[in-house]
């Protein structure tokens, strides 16, 4: 299991960040997100055997919003 922090732009309320965790949870190897509207990033936890941090972007990017 690996952990990165992505920072995360465009999130302005607690449904964004519902929004953000939400796609990151529905990845295959997604094991734990914490996502902090004040900090602007999502912290995840993961396999990288099964998602890579590429289609985690990915994710963040189609549910919205800005990642980097
Ligand atoms: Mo809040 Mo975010 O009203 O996409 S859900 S701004």
């Amino acid at each position: 299991m690996e952990e990165i922090v992505i920072k995360v732009g465009g999130m302005s309320c607690q449904g964004c960040v519902k929004g953000v965790g939400g796609a990151l949870q529905a990845l295959p190897g997604v094991a734990d997100v914490a996502v902090s509207l004040d900090a602007g990033e999502a912290r995840v936890r993961f396999d990288p055997a099964q998602v890579s941090i590429v289609e985690l972007r990915a994710a963040i990017e189609d549910a919205g919003f800005d990642a980097a």
